[in-house]
């Protein structure tokens, strides 16, 4: 096992992944930025080192301050969390062959599905169904016409290296095509300095469904349920949930068996997430595989009893599965709330600053992560998501209660959060039913 981790990352996933190293008796290195300096993260791990200034490209981004960190430090192996490097290969590939093992999958791995055009091609050999659309780079609009009409308007074109949304645009006729793809593939090119675009067919109103697997070195992948994360703004999620109000257990097999296929087909290893969009008549599509541990993990642990970044973490290591396909069984349900410093007020404006006063729920059926703290401040600098709230009971309509009382609990004075736009959705008859599809923020 490792005696020593480097975190790459800050927040309440930093102290996530020091925590399960705690867990497994491992000592733990955090990295920070001149503006985090006051950070959680640094005083729970063991030692910590400035990477740079406030600007995430030269401190968290950057990978010659991390890999310095690491030999500093004199670590074996590097965590990357989510966002930043996380889904990185390259990034991956430079651990590696400085010495230090890298807890994800492998370079290729990532590769493999960090080009959605190339996943969808793979997935599609594989025998798994993927989203209608033809599954190859759009050079120039006659062609994107052509295709958009074989496929039938509306289309949605996609970034090839994008994913979360980023990019994304919906076109209805020939003439929007026309004016709406040079944007699109200017804003590709700018956000993931790679213009390829590819085109499918616009569902309406899908759910957005995924599966966590897990997979070692030694051939064995099991798959953890699955999350429901309809309930998304501007392609950010707010709410997940496991498991989904409208998975039936044979639906379930399904979209586990597709999961675990896909993670077979490229030999991935670690800990990994498969999503899906589900159509209105009960089709699912392969979308996208998220080759990081995700924002959302918790509602999995919570229903599963895995703590999945322990797993993570061991199964770098080297070592085998500790659990068996036929030893997970998913019990009660969970439902996460992620509390962002915005103004739901005002369009979601980030709301940084101090935080005055602060009071973090708790009792039976309740988790928070979170990195924040009475005074703390809240910088501008990042992702403006500062707590996430897990509620868990043997039932969905428990699971709610829960939540509510939660959200009634929790006190964060000194900025504006999202709490109220989540109290707001779930108070509402139509989350309360389980019929929550992409629509359902635009028309609360
Ligand atoms: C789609 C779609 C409809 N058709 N793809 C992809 C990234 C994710 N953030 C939203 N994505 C979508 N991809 C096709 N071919 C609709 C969405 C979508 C969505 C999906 C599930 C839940 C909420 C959503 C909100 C906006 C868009």
């Amino acid at each position: 096992m490792f005696k020593k981790i480097l975190i790459a990352n800050r927040g309440e996933i930093a102290i996530r992944i020091i925590r399960a190293c705690k867990d497994l008796g491992i000592e733990t290195v955090a990295v920070y930025s001149d503006i985090d300096a006051n950070s959680l993260h640094i005083r729970f791990a063991d030692q910590s080192v400035c990477i740079g200034p406030a600007s995430p490209t030269r401190s968290y981004l950057s990978i010659p301050a991390i890999i310095s960190a690491a030999e500093l430090t004199g670590v074996d192996a590097i965590h990357p969390g989510y966002g930043f490097l996380a889904e990185n290969s390259r990034f991956a590939e430079i651990c590696e062959g400085n010495g230090f093992k890298f807890i994800g999958p492998s370079s290729s791995a990532m590769k493999s599905m960090g080009d959605k055009i190339l996943a969808k091609q793979s997935m599609l050999s594989a025998g798994i169904p993927v989203v209608p659309g033809n599954h190859e780079k759009i050079e120039n609009i006659p062609k994107a016409k052509k295709i958009a009409q074989s496929i039938g308007y509306p289309v949605i074109i996609k970034a090839a290296l994008g994913g979360g949304g980023k990019g994304m645009r919906i076109v209805n006729n020939d003439n929007q095509l026309e004016r709406v793809f040079p944007i699109a593939k200017e804003e590709a090119r700018v956000s993931f300095r790679d213009g390829s675009l590819y085109i499918e067919k616009y569902l309406e109103k899908p759910r957005h469904i995924e599966v966590q697997i897990i997979a070692d070195d030694y051939n064995s992948c099991i798959s953890l349920g699955e999350r429901d994360c309809s309930i998304q703004r501007r392609h950010q999620k707010l709410i997940e949930e496991s498991p989904s109000p409208i998975v039936t257990p044979t639906m379930r097999k399904k979209i586990e068996n597709y999961a675990k296929k896909a993670a077979q087909t490229i030999d991935y290893t670690s800990v990994g997430t498969v999503e899906f969009l589900l159509d209105k008549t009960g089709n699912f599509y392969f979308m996208e595989m998220n080759t990081r541990i995700q924002v959302e993990h918790p509602v999995t642990e919570a229903i599963t009893g895995i703590d999945i970044v322990k797993e993570q973490i061991k199964i770098a290591s080297g070592k085998p599965l500790s659990i068996k396909q036929k030893d997970v069984h998913l019990k009660g349900h969970a439902i996460e709330c992620r509390i962002n410093a915005e103004d739901p007020e005002n369009d979601f404006k980030p709301s940084p600053g101090k935080i005055e006063h602060l009071y973090i729920p708790g009792g039976p059926g309740i988790r928070v992560d979170t990195h924040i703290y009475g005074e703390y401040i809240i910088p501008s600098s990042y992702d403006s998501l500062i707590a996430k709230v897990i509620a868990y009971a043997d039932t969905r309509e428990q699971a709610i209660q829960c939540m509510e009382r939660a959200l009634d609990e929790f006190l964060i004075e000194g900025i504006k959060t999202t709490i109220p736009f989540h109290k707001r959705i779930i108070s509402d008859p139509r989350f309360k039913k389980g019929k929550i599809d992409t629509s359902f923020i635009q028309n609360l």
